[in-house]
């Protein structure tokens, strides 16, 4: 049986920290499908329609993944697309409890579904899409930090409003 799972995030937008996570998600599980969900806790500065795009393009390199988005519980999608596991990010301790919290949640909606934590390889540590956006929209170089199409994506916005 074919082991998928469902790559959860805001992707707000994708950075090479989430890309990270994606290629050793790919050495445990058959295909990954990288869904933008809701989070109403953030700020969001791109349109799900450009996420979709900019995760589109950056995963053009890779084979067995698809993007998508999904309006709703994250477990009932999961179940609607046969997934049988959450794939996510770990970064440092500071993300333990919110993503503690949440597996628990999910857990106790659904209980045919696990959650997979990965750890995130040292580089990108301090990587997140907040930080980065931030240090974009101020005129820093992220260039190391996001694929080549985020980064002119970013650019172009905040010329955008700046102009
Ligand atoms: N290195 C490694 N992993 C990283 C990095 C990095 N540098 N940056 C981010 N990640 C990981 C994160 O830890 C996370 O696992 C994943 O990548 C996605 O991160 P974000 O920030 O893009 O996404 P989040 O955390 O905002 O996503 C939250 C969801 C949208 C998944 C959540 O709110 C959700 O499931 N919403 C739908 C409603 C629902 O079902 N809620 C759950 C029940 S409470």
């Amino acid at each position: 049986m074919e082991k998928i799972a469902i790559y959860p995030g805001s992707f707000d937008p994708v950075t090479n920290g989430h890309l990270d996570i994606i290629e050793r998600g790919l050495k445990i599980f058959d295909r990954l499908i990288i869904t933008i969900l809701e989070n109403p806790a953030k700020k969001l500065l791109f349109s799900v329609d450009e996420r979709i795009d900019l995760l589109t393009r950056s995963l053009a390199g890779f084979s067995n993944v698809e993007s998508a988005s999904y309006d709703g519980l994250l477990v009932d999608y999961a179940k609607q697309r046969n997934a049988h596991a959450i794939l996510r990010g770990m970064r440092a301790v500071s993300d333990f409890e919110y993503e503690f919290q949440m597996a628990l949640m999910n857990r106790r909606l659904n209980r045919e579904v696990q959650t997979v934590f990965l750890m995130t390889g040292l580089r990108w540590i301090f990587t997140s899409s907040s930080i980065i956006k931030e240090a974009a929209k101020f005129g820093g170089n992220i260039e190391s930090m996001v694929p080549p199409v985020v980064q002119e994506k970013l650019e172009q916005r905040f010329h955008c409003l700046l102009g």
